[in-house]
């Protein structure tokens, strides 16, 4: 349990919490990110881009003995992951390794420790270990960062997103791809969204508080 935690954080949790974030004061080159593809679907409906909103597995081990310290399919507490691709939600090594990925497709992703859990390591993961993630992703769809996507949500027009605005997004956007959903599942990544992006928690998400991560896009 204490490893699911531990790894559950960090993979989750924002880049403004302490342990997650030593990689955003650098900017040298990224150290290599390698990609193994070990299953593509011959159909591809979308390929995740930064900004998209995914769901996904994750398995995690530790290069060196291959031993497990992370397992989003197997631990009982386990369920597939949603967060938003590139903006820092995960590791870096994932949101680069995760890019142009299939849904139903699955990957092997080797990453080094400096865009992992760095030179202190966390919890089960030692200082400086190369990590190796089995993902797999369930669904890719048009996340909530594109300020494209912002104007579609925004109904109303009134530069602050409610809770109601997003649900009727998310349900188009499923019912599109062909795979609608009940409430309950609309409900669970609605709030999800609110704990990451409603910072000043009044309860809808503002452009400044939606746009955070993307100010490039203005
Ligand atoms: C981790 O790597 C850094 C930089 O290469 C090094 O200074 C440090 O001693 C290493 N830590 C351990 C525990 O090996
Ligand atoms: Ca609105
Ligand atoms: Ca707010």
């Amino acid at each position: 349990m204490r490893t699911f935690l531990s790894c559950a954080l960090c993979l989750l949790v924002s880049s403004q919490v302490g342990f997650c974030s030593f990689w955003t004061a650098s900017d040298e080159p990224d150290p290599e990110v390698k990609i193994e593809v070990l299953f593509k679907p011959e159909e591809c409906t979308r390929k995740s881009k930064k900004g998209d909103l995914i769901n996904a597995h994750y398995d995690g081990f530790l290069a060196e003995d291959g031993s497990q310290f992370y397992c989003s399919r197997t631990d009982k507490a386990g369920h597939p992951q949603w967060f938003v691709l590139g903006v820092g939600q995960i590791i870096r090594g994932l949101d680069v390794g995760m890019m142009d990925m299939c849904p139903g497709e699955k990957r092997k992703v080797t990453v080094p420790s400096e865009l992992a859990f760095g030179e202190k390591g966390k919890g089960p993961v030692p200082p400086n270990a190369t990590v190796v993630f089995e993902v797999e992703v369930l669904s890719v769809s048009r996340g909530p960062r594109s300020m494209e996507a912002f104007g579609h949500i925004d109904l109303d027009q009134d530069r602050s997103l409610t809770r109601d605005e997003v649900k009727e997004y998310l349900k188009l956007e499923y019912e599109k791809g062909g795979k609608p959903r009940d409430d309950p599942f609309y409900d669970k990544i609605i709030a999800d969204i609110f704990r990451k992006s409603d910072f000043d928690r009044d309860g809808v998400i503002s452009a400044k508080e939606y746009n955070i991560y993307d100010h490039d896009e203005l």
